[in-house]
């Protein structure tokens, strides 16, 4: 007698992949590849020679209740990056406040193989391929570079993790970006090769301290209502990358949890199921980002810098390695200059300073309460996970498999699938024990605008008419309440998903009918993306009414900051305002 229900097993069977080439060949060829590459030097550990590698450097900070402090660093142009890792030296060398990690967010491109880039839209920071390139960031300065984003598990992942370990990038990530879309590439079962090479790699490498890396909220936790799950998933990847791979797994999270008390339970409960002696699991917490203001900006400190605090303390309480990521106070408005990486960078410094002042006040009772019950629902999550799994005959010892299943599967229905309040019945409907924000706040701003909309009586506006509604990128929540605004003024709607490309979301707007196009869209690519919807019009000789939100920026030719684009869009006639109210009006008009 099986534990899923019908409809779940069914709908697991059906991600069981056609075929694929065996898992551990594959793994096999990337380990064997990973013994005949060096491991080179991080700017760091080429200007020391008191530790052997970045890992022991993590580690001797961690037993002194020291706070290991990463940031993320993504500019326009590869010399402004390197110019800018220069000044970030400069700056730790004049205030004293040393930095550990620089992590490079480069452009989305990275990901493509050399054929496919060149058709893809731009994206707001910097691109990087070639050995010269990596050498530059590294070389920069004597603080150690690592190549996260955009490398393991994307169409070019095996061969950017090969060149991010010659360049000596202390961990390799990220791993939960497995399911990221990347424009145009499609051929799945080649990627996730490609990424179990790769984590044969990172295996080979598992002597020198080589780190698989994964951002939690990238990935299947940025879609779940419980704090717990964000445990029980991290355990399916550590599965895959350790138990299966053999590989290092470390763990950066929650720009996306901004309450306190869960952010650092999450992070104690990861340490109880997932460290051991040898490998602490922890990297960093991300400054939350979704209690930002987007207007009087200097507000923001009032809440980033309590949270860094709260993390201190409990660092030095447990002594995890749990890391730190400062996030400027401008995050809600556009990627960040340096002036304000370093601004909110030294204010989570200087709260260190004042830690053990704190200490002796604060009691952690309440957090280990949480943390023991976060541990235990995330662990029955994963090991519904498996059991589930292998009752749809999906085989759990071969990557190749899993990852394919995980890249199709829908990160929601993970969730309701496998949660313990769910596992076995019919019911979609779980129970968070530690309700995640950002779904909580979305369901908050539909709430407002509906409020605002009813009392303009225009419910019933949309009345009769289809509209396709898509997200250009991985973003989510945008497009869910938007499509959630569209049908209760009467809309029947088409949602097409996320990483949807142009032309398919024209091809659907041709299959179901309708002239409405709308895309939520968040990385910078609006505009090229509008021109995209623009031109395919014309080449169909057809008549289509597009409308955009999100994030609606660009870097411009010229300039090394996003401008924002909404005008340039309404002059090529695509409609573009984040205000519902408006585009409810003009649809209903048409
Ligand atoms: C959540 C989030 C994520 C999550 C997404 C999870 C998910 N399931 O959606 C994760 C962690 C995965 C993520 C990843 C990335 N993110 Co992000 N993310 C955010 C964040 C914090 C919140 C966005 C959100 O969901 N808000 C809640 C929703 C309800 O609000 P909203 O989307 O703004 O929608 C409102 C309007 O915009 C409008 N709207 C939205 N869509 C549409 C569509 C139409 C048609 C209309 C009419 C209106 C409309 O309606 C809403 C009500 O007004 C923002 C920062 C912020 N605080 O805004 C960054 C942000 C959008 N992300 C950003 C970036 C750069 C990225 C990454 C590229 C970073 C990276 N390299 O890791 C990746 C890209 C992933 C990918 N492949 O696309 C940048 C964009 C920079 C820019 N353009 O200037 C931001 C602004 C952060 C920053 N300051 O750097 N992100």
């Amino acid at each position: 007698m099986g534990k899923l229900n019908q409809v779940s097993l069914d709908y697991l069977k059906s991600l069981k992949p056609q075929a694929h080439p065996d898992g551990m060949e594959m793994w096999r060829e990337g380990y064997e590849k990973g013994k005949t590459i060096p491991f080179g030097k991080g700017g760091f550990i080429r200007s020391q020679s008191k530790y052997k590698n970045h890992a022991e450097m993590k580690r001797d900070l961690m037993k002194q209740g020291k706070i290991y402090w990463n940031i993320l660093l993504g500019l326009a142009t590869l010399e402004e990056q390197v110019e800018a890792e220069k000044k970030l030296y400069e700056f730790s060398q004049r205030s004293g406040l040393q930095i550990h990690s620089i992590q490079s967010i480069p452009s989305g491109l990275v990901a493509l193989p050399p054929e496919w880039r060149e058709k893809a839209p731009a994206t707001t920071s910097y691109e990087m391929y070639t050995d010269e390139d990596y050498e530059l960031q590294q070389a920069a300065c004597p603080i150690d570079v690592s190549f996260n984003d955009y490398h393991l598990s994307t169409p070019n992942g095996y061969a950017n993790t090969i060149l991010a370990i010659e360049h000596g990038s202390p961990t390799i990530g990220e791993f939960c970006q497995f399911n990221w879309g990347f424009f145009g590439y499609n051929d799945n079962v080649e990627r996730m090769c490609n990424m179990v090479r790769a984590l044969g790699v990172c295996a080979a490498k598992s002597d020198d301290y080589v780190e698989v890396k994964t951002y939690l909220d990238d990935g299947y936790a940025g879609y779940f209502l419980d704090c717990a799950s964000y445990v029980g998933y991290a355990m399916l990847e550590h599965y895959i990358c350790t138990k299966l791979c053999g590989a290092r797994y470390t763990i950066g999270f929650g720009g996306l949890l901004s309450e306190n008390d869960t952010r650092c339970a999450v992070a104690m409960a990861l340490d109880k199921v997932l460290s051991t002696e040898d490998q602490p699991v922890l990297r960093y917490l991300n400054g939350s980002t979704n209690l930002q203001w987007d207007h009087d900006i200097h507000g923001n400190y009032g809440v980033s810098v309590p949270e860094m605090l709260f993390e201190i303390l409990v660092e030095k309480k447990y002594h995890m390695g749990l890391g730190i990521n400062p996030v400027s106070i401008t995050e809600k408005l556009r990627v960040p200059t340096l002036q304000e990486l370093e601004d909110i960078f030294a204010a989570g410094k200087r709260a260190e300073e004042k830690a053990d002042e704190w200490l002796p006040y604060f009691n952690f009772e309440p957090l280990e309460k949480m943390r023991d019950v976060m541990a235990e629902e995330g662990a029955k999550l994963f090991y519904n996970s498996l059991e589930g799994f292998k009752e749809a005959g999906i085989d759990i010892e071969d990557p190749v498999e899993m990852l394919l299943v995980l890249m199709e599967m829908n990160p929601i229905r993970y969730e309701q699938m496998f949660h313990s309040t769910t596992f076995g019945t019919a019911s979609t409907d779980i129970q968070p024990f530690y309700t995640t924000i950002l779904g909580r706040q979305t369901m908050e701003m539909k709430q407002e605008i509906l409020d605002d909309l009813d009392a303009k009586n225009m419910r019933g506006s949309l009345d009769g008419k289809t509209v396709v509604v898509g997200s250009g990128d991985a973003h989510t929540y945008g497009l869910v309440l938007v499509e959630g605004i569209l049908q209760e003024m009467g809309a029947e709607t088409v949602n097409a998903g996320v990483d949807m490309d142009a032309v398919d979301m024209l091809d659907l707007a041709d299959e179901v009918g309708t002239k409405f196009i709308g895309v939520s869209c968040h990385n910078g690519q609006a505009l090229d993306y509008g021109r995209q919807l623009v031109q395919l019009a014309k080449e169909r000789g057809k008549e289509y009414w597009f409308f955009m939100g999100g994030k609606l920026n660009a870097i411009l030719p010229g300039h090394s900051e996003p401008t924002e684009i909404a005008d340039l869009l309404e002059e090529i006639g695509i409609h573009a305002s984040n205000d519902m109210r408006i585009t409810v009006d003009q649809i209903s008009k048409l």
